[in-house]
């Protein structure tokens, strides 16, 4: 049994490949290309890598579709080259995770083509099969991606299941033999030397019987029957042996796990090290982040995993909108106050690419300019109800696609991500917001991550929040650290003397300003300006 990976004091990066740096002029990043961009990654500081899919797939859902688990997507590279990449990350310093897909695969996988060929194929019970109509489906419950779950099969008479599209089939986790197979390509990743995984969706690979009904809209709504699913327990004991055997670092995508039960999958007796939680990403109705709704969310997440398990923190991902339009107002100070709001609380903070330089939604004008299989989709729906420009400004508020434009390295032609045709259009702002420019930003997540390494407190001392229900300032204690941020352009007029009680060892005047070139002794009264922090 290996030692576990020491992951408090650690930052991961999380990497989008296809938008990451091109090396060979066909507009997709690449494997080559993240090699070349290594000693970015060593420069800023971070301590190991998360890799978005770059498994062998038809790419209908981002490389989320997988349809060789041993193989990487010609698009990408080939496997010498993951491995290069692995030995190159490693002489620097930086571990590297992958993603982990098995709630589905790809319908184009070996598994499901053989699955889908008769109800007797040995493989038929791979996947999760029921008998149906064209108009009576096994059950009504809902796709993530929107409608029915089923998709009917005329040549066997039954409907296969998926929570995601429809060619993103899910695998059958009750069968022992995919189980196997499963344990077998994750041993086989982290024998050749990939440091852990973040486990896609993970919480949905234990579905009700298919006759349950689904009695409310609220809360995880008609997603219940495959959210965090009694029985999924056992599951996670078989990764969790094997993880543990190899010391693998471990971050969780688990929705419909609740913040109370947490601790259960991640303290050191849980499946996994850590979970992203997803529920501070809810909007606003017009697509924008809910600040307060974020600071309630975090405050609940961390006091629940105070004494038991660990949290991953995040602003963005490629799931979500940038943080520095959703929740900040576009401003560089916005995006520093929200680096400075999630860096030093309790948990391992992951960096998502261009984050770290501000990078900012894209101005969709055009229906052409959309990538994902899924949002096009919903586009035409839409479009039978609303004018193209409606219905183009619907689907994008709030929409993943703002993550995946290519990275914006330099003003040079094509922001530095390649000498070809990205796949993807490059935001027109890259002259102004690029890595080279924003210097100041990054400087500051340089600064965040040293005092992770540095200082015990941050790594791994307890945390205390402070006027919690303030609308807007977010103020923490981390022992002998206090930080506090507006995360607004409101002024934010904090009143220690009616704050919560501070630590006995520590009053409010103990704690000096360690940021800027002057030391200022907070006072009993402070008011902070707009998208102000202090640490
Ligand atoms: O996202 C999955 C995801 O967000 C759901 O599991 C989530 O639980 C649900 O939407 C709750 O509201 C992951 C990837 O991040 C995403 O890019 C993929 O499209 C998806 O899985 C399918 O693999
Ligand atoms: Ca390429």
């Amino acid at each position: 049994k290996k030692k576990k990976t020491d992951f408090h004091k650690m930052v991961g990066y999380q990497i989008y490949p296809k938008s990451f740096k091109d090396s060979n002029a066909d507009g997709i990043g690449d494997l080559q290309g993240i090699i070349e961009k290594l000693p970015y990654l060593r420069d800023l500081g971070v301590d190991f890598i998360w890799l978005n899919p770059v498994y062998k797939s038809p790419q209908v859902d981002g490389g989320y579709d997988i349809a060789d688990y041993y193989a990487i997507d010609d698009l990408f590279g080939s496997l010498t080259d993951l491995k290069q990449l692995l030995t190159l990350a490693h002489e620097n310093g930086l571990k590297v995770i992958m993603d982990l897909v098995v709630n589905h695969t790809s319908d184009q996988h070996p598994w499901f083509l053989e699955s889908k060929k008769s109800k007797d194929n040995p493989y038929r019970d791979y996947y999760l099969w029921a008998d149906a109509r064209p108009e009576h489906l096994p059950n009504d419950w809902i796709s993530f991606f929107g409608g029915s779950t089923w998709t009917y099969d005329a040549s066997t008479e039954q409907a296969y299941f998926h929570v995601f599209a429809k060619e993103q089939p899910d695998l059958n986790w009750k069968n022992p033999k995919v189980r196997e197979e499963i344990y077998k390509m994750i041993r086989w990743w982290l024998d050749l030397g990939i440091d852990g995984f973040r486990l896609d969706a993970i919480s949905h690979i234990q579905k009700m019987p298919w006759d349950y009904k689904i009695k409310s809209w609220k809360g995880d709504g008609p997603w219940v029957p495959f959210m965090n699913v009694a029985g999924i327990e056992a599951y996670m004991a078989d990764l969790k042996a094997i993880f543990d055997e190899y010391g693998a670092l471990t971050v969780g995508e688990a929705s419909g796990v609740r913040s109370k039960q947490a601790p259960d999958w991640t303290d050191d007796a849980g499946y996994i090290n850590m979970i992203f939680e997803l529920e501070h990403n809810k909007r606003k109705k017009d697509g924008s982040g809910d600040i307060y709704g974020y600071k309630k969310v975090i405050l609940r997440w961390q006091e629940d995993l105070l004494s038991r398990g660990w949290n991953a923190l995040y602003l963005e991902n490629h799931d979500q909108p940038r943080s520095i339009d959703c929740f900040g107002d576009g401003s560089l100070a916005s995006a520093k106050a929200l680096a400075v709001s999630y860096m030093l609380l309790r948990g391992t903070p992951f960096i998502y690419q261009g984050q770290e330089f501000g990078m900012t939604n894209f101005p969709f004008t055009d229906s052409s300019q959309l990538r994902s299989a899924e949002i096009k989709q919903q586009y035409e729906k839409l479009l039978t109800q609303f004018p193209p420009q409606e219905a183009l400004r619907k689907i994008t508020d709030g929409s993943r696609e703002h993550a995946r434009t290519p990275m914006q390295w330099d003003a040079s032609a094509n922001s530095g991500f390649t000498s070809g045709q990205a796949w993807m259009e490059i935001n027109p702002n890259f002259p102004e917001v690029n890595s080279e420019k924003n210097t100041e930003l990054i400087q500051l997540y340089q600064f965040l991550i040293r005092l992770r390494h540095q200082e015990a407190a941050i790594a791994d001392g307890s945390i205390r929040f402070h006027f919690s229900r303030h609308p807007q300032a977010l103020v923490y204690e981390r022992e002998e650290f206090l930080i506090l941020v507006n995360l607004g352009t409101r002024k934010a007029h904090l009143d220690f003397a009616k704050a919560r009680e501070f630590t006995d060892e520590n009053s409010v005047s103990d704690y000096v300003q360690v940021l800027g070139s002057q030391q200022r002794i907070l006072k009993e009264k402070m008011t902070l300006s707009a998208w102000e922090y202090q640490i």
